[in-house]
């Protein structure tokens, strides 16, 4: 950079308010970085400002699924339930960010349309669709990775003449279903918890399932004080445990694989994980999603429960997947799911046999002419997942290449951190890091953390720019890949592996390690003067 060369309007640009976004501001702005925050939506909440479908609730812990950086905030927020609705998730957020003064840093209601770098400066050029220009010397993608809500191509969806929603765009008013013909299209997690609630109050109920799903109910409560105290005097522990585990919360599998115990003692323990509830039995035993025979037991175990919960054993026989391993999707969290279908106004309308052949005005008609008379028609069918927000920005790095291209065969990282040719380019918690295979509420600060320190070193050692080298990319997407290929993930059609999107490379997307271990291997480049990172 030339003397003449004027300095960048700000130090870095942040895309993203979720809970990523606002620690990284946070801690940026603590160490006296200049940070720019950018969402496009009106307020901060990142996934939880758009998720507002009935029932819409965390699966992991409240206690856990909450910063853990500022002893004060976890002491004196009281969560009210066991694991927190997405009311009181945006509660939490607003709190963070008056208490932290998050709001100054953003602007809201405006979309970051492009990323330019100037090879020259090494400084990059930021364009949003309000028409702002600013140039920073850093860009930190924090652009989440279930933001970019997926519809079905379905002939004739534009004719339905009543209202349609997205799960994962929420009207901010609420709907109204009473008394209504609804269509519920997909059973993830976001059918699976909004399907409860829309027949609690629709005339009648059509799901349209694809796959079936597995799911384990939350077994949710509402917390006591003489609870909210016990957790919050022993708040250290239950945290040091939470990063000394796989998935970031304080669980750990059965000590002995599978079949190192009797059929008695193993009953037990799928017992009691069914009764701590919902995505945790995934990892009832160690070997569950490794070993086909491990995987199968704890299916089976997880059928018997469920078809005792269905009446009809026609719906039942529907309701169980015989595609994938359990826990090989995200297992679904659900409060009184399967229970649904015993109502008589619930009916389930598998797609594998009857697909939907169109959509006209007045509802759906399936492949063999049935015609299913709709009001409402709900869409709770996914994401283009953890790639899909970051193809909405055209990020062009050098040689003018853009991420997109570079990402074209499957996203590239070195530690899920930074790219080669993008140089002071960092996207959070999204492919190549554990991301959305733990909680992303520490995996925000594990990542939040170290980019700080990373900042702090270049400043003590006088480095401009920073960029992950080629052949370190190579190894960790490989690492990566043979990670999630020893494991069952790789069995089923998952948005983990991109499946979900026609066309889009099938590519396993998460890294798989755990939490403890990506802690451990990210502070060890840190260690080794960033081993990996070239820095000019
Ligand atoms: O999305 P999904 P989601 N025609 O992709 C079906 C997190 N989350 O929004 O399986 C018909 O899982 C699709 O069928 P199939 C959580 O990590 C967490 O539910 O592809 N159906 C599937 O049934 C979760 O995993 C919570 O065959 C179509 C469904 O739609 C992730 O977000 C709550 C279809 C989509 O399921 C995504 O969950 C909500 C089509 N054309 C979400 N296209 C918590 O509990 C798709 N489907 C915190």
């Amino acid at each position: 950079m030339s003397e003449n060369t004027p300095a960048p309007d700000t130090d870095v640009v942040v895309v993203g308010a979720g809970v990523t976004g606002l620690y990284t501001v946070h801690r940026l702005r603590t160490l006296g970085h200049r940070v720019r925050g950018f969402d496009r939506a009106a307020d901060v909440g990142g996934v939880w400002y758009w998720n507002r479908y009935p029932g819409a609730r965390c699966d992991v812990e409240s206690f856990d699924y909450s910063y853990s950086f500022d002893e004060d905030l976890q002491q004196e927020w009281d969560w009210s339930e066991k694991y927190a609705t997405q009311p009181e998730i945006m509660r939490y957020l607003h709190h963070v960010a008056d208490r932290f003064s998050l709001r100054d840093a953003y602007t809201f209601e405006t979309s970051v349309r492009s990323a330019e770098l100037d090879e020259d400066t090494l400084t990059w050029t930021v364009r949003t669709d309000t028409g702002e220009t600013v140039t920073s010397r850093f860009v930190v993608f924090a652009v989440g990775c279930l933001s970019s809500a997926q519809r079905p191509d379905v002939p004739g969806l534009d004719s339905f003449a009543g209202p349609s929603y997205h799960t994962g765009e929420w009207p901010h008013e609420g709907v109204d279903f009473t008394g209504l013909r609804v269509g519920v299209v997909g059973t993830g997690s976001s059918g699976i918890q909004s399907i409860p609630e829309i027949a609690s109050q629709a005339r009648q109920l059509t799901v349209f399932q694809r796959s079936p799903n597995y799911s384990v109910p939350a077994g949710n409560e509402p917390l006591d004080d003489a609870r909210r105290r016990r957790v919050k005097a022993g708040y250290a522990e239950r945290r040091r445990l939470a990063r000394l585990s796989g998935g970031g919360s304080p669980f750990t599998t059965y000590p002995k694989k599978t079949f190192e115990v009797g059929e008695e003692e193993r009953r037990a323990a799928y017992e009691k994980r069914w009764q701590l509830g919902g995505v945790l039995y995934s990892k009832t035993f160690p070997d569950q999603l490794v070993d086909r025979a491990a995987n199968d037991a704890a299916r089976a175990f997880w059928e018997e429960k469920v078809r005792a919960r269905v009446d009809d054993p026609a719906v039942a026989e529907l309701l169980v997947p015989g595609d994938h391993p359990i826990g090989a999707k995200r297992i679904v969290t659900d409060s009184g799911y399967f229970e649904t279908y015993n109502q008589p106004h619930v009916r389930l309308v598998s797609l594998r046999t009857r697909p939907i052949e169109r959509v006209d005005a007045t509802g759906v008609v399936l492949a063999d002419g049935e015609h299913i008379a709709l009001d409402a028609l709900v869409h709770a069918t996914g994401f283009d997942a953890m790639t899909g927000s970051v193809d909405r920005i055209e990020v062009r790095g050098r040689g003018g290449r853009t991420l997109k291209e570079a990402w074209a065969a499957g996203p590239r990282t070195y530690l899920g951190l930074g790219t080669d040719g993008f140089p002071n380019f960092f996207n959070l918690t999204g492919p190549g890091s554990p991301s959305v295979m733990v909680n992303v509420v520490l995996a925000g600060e594990q990542h939040g953390d170290w980019l700080a320190d990373l900042l702090a070193y270049m400043e003590a050692h006088g480095h401009r720019a920073v960029e992950a080298a080629p052949d370190a990319v190579e190894d960790w997407v490989r690492e990566c890949r043979d990670r999630a290929g020893a494991t069952l993930l790789m069995e089923a059609d998952s948005w983990y592996l991109g499946a979900n999107i026609p066309g889009k490379p099938r590519v396993f997307m998460p890294y798989v390690g755990g939490f403890k271990v990506y802690q451990e291997i990210i502070d060890a480049v840190a260690a080794d003067g960033y081993k990996g990172f070239r820095f000019s």
